[in-house]
């Protein structure tokens, strides 16, 4: 049975109560480690296809989210490893693995955000759109570091994420400007850098991130200004390897606006867009600045993807 404390944390996923990929990957993790420890099980397979109807929930809340699966997908890779010969054994699997997890996470935010930091260029106005938690890490590190950054955030319709963005800079103390969205081709021209998060990283090095990332990464090519994304590898979507197109998320229509004020109006809601290659100078990364055409083969060497999930 599905502990009440999983569905919640669905619930809170799917509302963007719990907002960014690593954030939404984190509480994935910890929602197995919850049905694990909840759990009245009394044979190991009966309590493995628990954690796997778990998963299988927790995935279908965000589908374009890779970093949920591919951390969920190392949690079962390590149960396969380890073998558990008991219920006791496999729960204490899952909570060890949810507290590595959270160890890994922190020092992977940690390397990104030294190396974004480097990477900003000191005195910069900094464009950003929605909220990241690894683009605020970058930030706030930038500013202790002294590079003087400054902020220009994106408010980010429909659900205004890019606000949550300017109040934690602001409060980090790095000077921090907030437009509408359609207002970014009258502020590219001061920017020095765009910097967005990820949400997923197709084979190519082509990312998808919150809807009117491309956008913005057209106006800022057309004036040649760098545009960086920071993601952990696990943004990289092994799925494309092998032929997977990104599936964009199309969320709830009364985000945008009430349908009943809209009769006979079809209201559209795309959570994601995806931004060429072409388009990005760098990802920042936990193993340092890659071009997008370096992306994948990293991310297989931290052994994410390796399988053919078609072959047996
Ligand atoms: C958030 C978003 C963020 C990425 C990266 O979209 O697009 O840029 O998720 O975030 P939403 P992080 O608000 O719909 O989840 O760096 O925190 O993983």
């Amino acid at each position: 049975m599905v502990s009440a404390a999983v569905k919640s944390i669905c619930k809170d996923i799917k509302s963007l109560k719990i907002q960014g990929a690593r954030e939404v990957a984190k509480s994935a993790v910890k929602a197995l480690a919850v049905q694990a420890s909840e759990s009245t099980a009394k044979t190991v397979e009966s309590m493995k296809g628990e954690l796997i109807e778990v998963a299988d929930m927790l995935a279908a809340t965000r589908p374009t989210e890779p970093m949920m699966r591919n951390s969920l997908m190392y949690v079962f890779s390590r149960i396969k490893e380890e073998n558990p010969k008991n219920v006791k054994e496999l729960k204490e699997i899952v909570e060890k693995e949810n507290k590595d997890y959270l160890v890994s996470l922190e020092k992977s935010i940690f390397a990104i955000s030294e190396y974004g930091a480097r990477e900003m260029p000191k005195g910069g106005t900094i464009l950003i759109h929605c909220h990241s938690h690894t683009v605020v890490g970058i930030m706030a590190r930038a500013h202790e570091m002294g590079k003087e950054v400054n902020a220009i955030c994106c408010e980010t319709r429909p659900k205004f994420q890019g606000r949550t963005t300017a109040k934690e800079l602001s409060q980090a103390g790095v000077p921090t400007r907030l437009i509408v969205d359609s207002a970014v081709k009258a502020f590219i021209g001061e920017a020095d850098a765009v910097l967005v998060g990820a949400d997923s990283i197709d084979s190519v090095g082509n990312l998808i991130n919150k809807i009117g990332t491309s956008t913005i990464a057209l106006v800022a090519f057309e004036k040649d200004i760098p545009f960086y994304s920071a993601a952990e590898l696990y943004k990289f979507d092994p799925m494309t390897l092998w032929g997977a197109i990104t599936k964009i998320e199309e969320r709830d229509p009364s985000e945008v606006a009430d349908p009943k004020e809209f009769d006979g109006v079809e209201i559209r809601n795309p959570a994601f867009d995806l931004t060429l290659a072409k388009y990005i100078t760098a990802y920042i990364t936990e193993r340092g600045v890659l071009p997008p055409s370096s992306l994948m083969g990293t991310a297989i060497g931290k052994g994410i993807g390796v399988e053919n999930p078609m072959s047996k």
